[in-house]
C-alpha cells in the first residue's frame, strides 16, 4: 500500500500544490523526487532537507503574497504539508507511532520527538538570534513547526540544543524532525493500532 497524498490549497493569500510520498527511503528502489518552490529560498532549503532525510518524495509549489511578507507563504505551506502528511499516512495503524531524531550540523545539534497520535501539540525552543535567515523571518520557524503539527495532528517537540550559527541551528532542527518522522512512520509489519485505547 502506497502512502501518498496530493493536496491543493488556495486562499486569497496563497496557492499551493503538494504531492507527498512517505516511502522513498534511501537505499530503496524508489527514486526520491524532491522539488520545492515557495519563492523563499531558505524555506525551500528546509523543506528539501526534511523530505530528503525523512525518506520522502516531495513536490511543492507555492505562490504566495510575498509582496506583503513571508508570513502567509511560510504558514500555509506548512499547513499544506501537514495536511498531506496526515492524508498520506491515513489511519494510524501498523506504524511505530513514536519517533526521535538527533541531527548535528557542524557545531549545532537538534533534537526532535514526534508522537503520531491525533493530539496536535507543538513545543519548540530554537533559540534563533538573527531576525532573518535569507528571506525567511526567524520568527516563522517555530510557527512552521506549529502549523505542521496542528495540520497533521501530531505532538511535536523540537529543541535546538546548541549551535552558534542560525542557519545551522534551523537546518539541524529540520533534519532532526526528518529523522524522527522516518522512525515514527516506519511500518511494524503488524496491523495493530499503537495505543492502549485501540484507536488514534
Ligand atoms: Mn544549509
Amino acid at each position: 500500500m502506497s502512502r501518498q497524498a496530493t493536496v491543493t490549497r488556495k486562499t486569497g493569500e496563497t496557492e499551493i500544490e503538494v504531492f507527498l510520498d512517505l516511502d522513498c527511503p534511501s537505499g530503496s528502489n524508489l527514486q526520491q523526487k524532491i522539488e520545492v518552490s515557495t519563492g523563499i529560498g531558505f524555506l525551500d532549503h528546509m523543506y528539501t532537507a526534511l523530505a530528503k532525510h525523512g525518506g520522502m518524495s516531495l513536490q511543492m509549489k507555492c505562490k504566495g503574497d510575498l509582496w506583503i511578507d513571508d508570513h502567509h507563504t511560510a504558514e500555509d505551506s506548512a499547513i499544506a504539508l501537514g495536511t498531506a502528511f496526515k492524508q498520506a499516512l491515513g489511519e494510524v495503524r501498523g506504524i511505530r507511532r513514536y519517533g526521535t531524531g538527533f541531527a548535528p550540523l557542524d557545531e549545532a545539534l537538534s533534537r526532535a520527538v514526534i508522537d503520531i497520535c491525533s493530539r496536535p501539540y507543538c513545543v519548540t525552543d530554537l533559540g534563533l538570534r538573527r531576525e532573518k535567515i535569507g528571506d525567511l523571518s526567524t520568527e516563522m520557524l517555530p510557527h512552521i513547526f506549529y502549523s505542521f503539527a496542528i495540520a497533521s495532528g501530531v505532538t511535536l517537540h523540537v529543541d535546538v540544543l546548541r549551535g552558534e550559527n542560525d542557519h545551522h541551528r534551523a537546518e539541524s532542527a529540520f533534519k532532526a524532525l526528518a529523522l524522527a518522522i522516518r522512525q515514527a512512520i516506519e511500518r511494524t509489519g503488524s496491523n495493530d493500532v499503537p495505543s492502549t485505547k485501540g484507536v488514534l
